[in-house]
Order: structure tokens, then sequence, then C-alpha cells
């Protein structure tokens, strides 16, 4: 599958009017909700007074800050294209962060006011800089304690204001527009469209399709400027997606460029039991430098994962994880007689994953850096979710039910509609969504903290744009 579609300049102005009130809406909800974390431990050596800082070219955001004496965690976030430092002078300070990256910074602050800037040559002069007022003592329990804190009358979750946070959010949701080409100027990801794209097979004389994977470790771009140490099949997260049609011969000759040695291991698929790849019982692992051949006649099930099986808590969450699919699923009944519809429009392969270097992502990449989906009124996707990852997700698309109708590759007897969809580690779900309202329509894990913070929608999260 390509990544997205990118004809629709038209779309682009209300594309991002809507988002931004979509998000909007959700600043406010937040802003309403908040809570002033610092105040509430009611004495003693209380919680440290949480402050999201996001450093851009040149602010520090939010430039003033209000908290009571005692420890101060900075969770700091580098939005900018260059690289930046967050200092507390006298106090503390980060390492130098790229664009993208991250930080916390932990101080222990006695009341006085500090400056907090950014110490690269010519960034504080340019406005990186801004002033930390610390209250008086934050942990006697006293009526002290509950007039300082991150001030909830000016600031919404983390420490900044509503309009800053409408801000940042607003900036997240144009940065998703722009990688999808869906604004313009568009944003050119590292190896953007070529994750999980379909792997051409060799054709062999007797009708063997062959598939050659090459498993390295490529510097990935998880989201718009921050790099990763990614394990791939190929070079791309998740690896190249393979197809053969029931009855093939199949064969993936791995080839072991990484740092330890590994297997691959088809998961979900009717194998061979030497063709399982769980060393050491069913073949030795690969050594790096060294290949291994997987062959089979493929009969199903339909949707399968492959994935290492060997230190694979560590190899597959870095990234050697990727799609199989023996035949198509057969189009449910139910389908076509509530849509009137014979087929689906368009096959997306959706792989969640939460940890190792990749973290919490879709298809390898964390929003805003996911892929984007066009659709045009009317239109039906067929989504297999695959989780990869260690956690369960609820796989939530607003406006359509999902019909689901396959689990692990196998037809329903009864599809069932669905909004949220349960996805557990190394479970498949085949999902059809059909689009019948235009509009952004967002498409995340509904696990929040997968998915939204203050900074905006994250991580495991996209949309669909219905024309
Ligand atoms: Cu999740």
């Amino acid at each position: 599958m390509g990544r997205t579609e990118r004809n629709t300049l038209g779309v682009l102005s209300a594309a991002v009017a809507i988002f931004a009130l979509v998000i909007a809406g959700v600043a406010v909800a937040v802003s309403n909700n908040n809570v002033s974390e610092g105040s509430g431990g009611g004495g003693g050596a209380s919680a440290p007074t949480p402050v999201a800082i996001t450093l851009s070219e040149f602010a520090i955001s939010p430039s003033h800050v209000e908290a009571p004496a005692g420890r101060i965690v900075f969770a700091v976030r580098n939005n900018g294209s260059l690289a930046h430092n967050f200092t507390v002078e006298g106090l503390g300070e980060t390492l130098l962060l790229n664009a993208g990256e991250s930080a916390t910074l932990e101080v222990d602050a006695s009341a006085g006011t500090y400056k907090m800037l950014c110490t690269v040559a010519g960034h504080e002069a340019s406005g990186m800089v801004g002033e930390l007022v610390v209250g008086g003592a934050g942990g006697s329990g006293s009526a002290a304690g509950a007039t300082t804190t991150a001030d909830a009358t000016h600031t919404a979750s983390g420490g900044q204001t509503p309009e800053e946070m409408e801000a940042a959010m607003a900036s997240s949701a144009n940065q998703f527009l722009q990688v999808n080409g869906l604004a313009e100027p568009k944003i050119n990801l590292k190896d953007q469209g070529l994750e999980g794209a379909d792997l051409a097979p060799i054709v062999l004389p007797d009708g063997t399709k062959e598939f050659d994977l090459t498993a390295k470790v490529v510097d990935w771009e998880v989201e718009p400027g921050k790099f990763v140490k990614a394990w791939t099949y190929n070079g791309v997260v998740p690896g190249p997606t393979l197809r053969v049609n029931e009855g093939d011969k199949i064969r993936i000759v791995l080839k072991n460029e990484l740092p330890e040695y590994t297997t691959l291991h088809p998961h979900g698929c009717s194998v061979p039991n030497d063709m399982d790849g769980f060393d050491p019982f069913t073949q030795d692992a690969i050594a790096p430098g060294q290949s291994f051949t997987y062959e089979w006649v493929a009969t199903g099930p339909k949707v399968c994962m492959y994935h290492s099986h060997h230190n694979a808590q560590v190899q597959v969450p870095n990234g050697l994880v990727g799609a199989l699919y023996i035949g198509k699923l057969d189009v449910p009944a139910k389908f076509t007689a509530d849509t009137g519809k014979k087929t689906w429009d368009r096959e997306i392969t959706m792989v969640l994953n939460d940890a190792g270097t990749i973290g919490l992502s879709l298809n390898g990449r964390s929003f805003p850096g996911t892929t984007g989906y066009l659709a045009k009124k009317g239109e039906t996707f067929l989504v297999h979710y695959f989780n990869e990852g260690l956690q369960v997700h609820p796989m939530h698309l607003h406006a359509p039910h999902g019909l689901v109708f396959a689990k692990d590759g196998v037809e329903l007897d009864s599809p069932f509609y669905s909004d949220t969809i349960n996805v557990a580690p190394g479970e498949r779900w085949s999902v059809l969504y059909t689009f019948t309202e235009p509009g952004v329509w967002a498409w995340h894990c509904h696990i929040l903290t997968h998915a939204e913070t203050p900074q905006g929608f994250h991580y495991m999260a996209t949309a669909v744009v219905v024309q």
C-alpha cells in the first residue's frame, strides 16, 4: 500500500480547519478538567510538580511557570527543527535535545525566581528564555501548598496556558496533514511509503514464490525529526508485506545482519514443525552473517504475521515484524446485505506496537508521522489489525462502526459490529469500515495515554479524511 494520498490540495484547508476544530474541542475538554496535581498531596514531601515544556525556534513554552517549593519535574520536548536544551539557571539542565527528542529534568527548588533558557549560543537572545517562580514551602501542608503549584487559573494540563496548549495541538495536527501530503509544504519522512509495502516475489521455475529478507538495524524516523535504531526486515517497519495464494509454495530466505542471532516465526501459519522458527528446538538460531531458508506449501490461515522468535521481547518491538497474507478473506454476506456492495475498496495493514525502540506506534510511526488515509464517501476499507506489541490496544475509529468478520485469518460465523476492537498481542482482527459522512475522522488506540497528550494527538493515532 502506498503512503496515502496526496492528490488533494482541495481538501487541505478544509481538512486543516476541521482538524483544528476537532483538536480545539479536545483542548477545551482537557483544560476544563485541569487538576492541580502539586497541591493534592495534603502535606509531607508530596509528589513532584509536573510541568510540560516545549522548545521551538525560538521560544520556551510556557515562558512563565509557577510551582511550589520542592521537587519539580519538567517534561521537556523539542518540537523545533534545531537542537536545543532546557536549563533552569542554578538548578539543572537537560542534555542537548535534537528535533523531536524529549527528556525530563527534575530539580529541587526553594522559593525564588529562576531563569529558564536554552544555552545553545544565540538562542536565549533569540527568545528562548522564561521565568520559573517558585513559591513558599509546598510540602508543609499548610495554606501555602494550595496557593502555589502550576497556577490552575492560568495553565492547562502540563503547565501550558490554554492558548499555548491549543496552539501546540493545532501545530501537531497540521504537521500530520503535511506528513500525509494533505497540506503544503509536505514533510518527507525517511523511507516514507515503504513501510509494509508489498514485496514482489521472485518466482522460481517450479512456481515457488521466493521472498528475500535481510534483518538489519537502521535509523528509522518514527515521527518527524525523531530517529531511533530500528531492527528491521529490509530496512522498514513493519517489514515488507508478503502475499501468496493458497497452495503456493512459499520460500522466505532470511539473511541475518543483526548484531545478535535471530529466527523468523510464521506466526499463525500452518507450517511443518521444522519451519516454525522456534530455536533451539525446531532449528538452530541464525548467527549474524548467516542465512536460513523457510519453505512450505501455503495452506492458511489467510492472515498471518511473521516476526522474530529469538530474544523476541527486544527484537519484535524494535521492529522485526511483518504481515503475510495467504489468499483473500471471503466477503461476509452480512456486509453485502447491509451495504449492497460486493467487496471492499481498499485493504490496509495496521501493525500495532508499544515498546522497544519504536514505541507506541501504528505501522512503525507515531503521530504526527503516522500515515493518514483518504476515502471517498461510500468507500469501504478492509483493515487488518496486527498487534506486535506487549499490551492490548482497543482500536477505535470515529464515525463508522466496523464490521468485525475475521479473527486470526479465519472468517467468523457471525460477523458483528463494533466501534472499538480489543487487539491483544499476537492477534489479528479483520474489520470492514464503510465511510458515510465527510470530514476528518480520528482513528486511535483508546488507551488514552497511547493517543493523546497535552501536546495533542500523539503515538497510536491517525485519521481518515472522508471526501
Ligand atoms: Cu494502546
